[in-house]
């Protein structure tokens, strides 16, 4: 069993990018503090430990932060690794393909989605919302190809792409 140290997650309750994180926290088993930030008010912790982004999620993991949801997915699969459940498929082609479709939704996917909210016309918001339906279009036939017809893009369970 590895040591887990002291583990604390910042997130945010508007934050999909943290609940990957504590996902990621809860497939391991591993326990944390959570601490919740209020994004308009941002805690001293956060922006001490990453005066660069400020952003949530972020690890902190004795003492060392880490950033960036997947990077903190991969950090924790890696590190409790002796917890009997790989998050990121463990072949490296595999692998490899879970990275290029995470990065797909994250370049692609969430702009579109979240330029759906943030649209200040009718028009933009029907455009934005036009895009979003092609990327998922674009996302259910990597899901068909990488997944054998299974429900996840792992397979039978909950993986590296769960929602992403
Ligand atoms: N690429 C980052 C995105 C994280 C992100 O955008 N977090 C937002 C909350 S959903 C945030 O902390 N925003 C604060 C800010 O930009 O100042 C990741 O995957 O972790
Ligand atoms: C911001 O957070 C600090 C520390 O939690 C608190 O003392 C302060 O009142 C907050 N400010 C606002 C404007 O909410
Ligand atoms: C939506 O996208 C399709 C092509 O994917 C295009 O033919 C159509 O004009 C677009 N509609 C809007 C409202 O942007």
């Amino acid at each position: 069993m590895a040591d887990e140290g002291h583990v604390k997650l910042l997130g945010a309750v508007v934050s999909p990018f943290a609940v990957l994180a504590r996902m990621a926290l809860k497939m391991k088993g591993v326990s944390y503090e959570y601490i919740g930030e209020d994004m308009g008010n941002k805690s001293e912790l956060l922006v001490k430990s990453n005066p660069v982004h400020q952003k949530v999620p972020m690890l902190i993991h004795d003492g060392k932060p880490i950033c960036e949801s997947l990077a903190i997915v991969e950090f924790v699969d890696e590190l409790w690794d002796t917890a009997g459940r790989s998050i990121l498929p463990t072949e490296p082609y595999h692998r490899v393909v879970a990275r290029f479709w995470a990065a797909y939704t994250d370049d692609k996917l969430f702009p579109a989605y979240f330029g759906i909210h943030r649209a200040a016309t009718e028009e933009e918001r029907a455009e934005k919302t036009n895009e979003t339906i092609g990327v998922i279009r674009q996302l259910e036939v990597a899901l068909a190809e990488c997944s054998n017809g299974k429900p996840f893009f792992a397979g039978n369970s909950v993986g590296y792409l769960y929602d992403r």
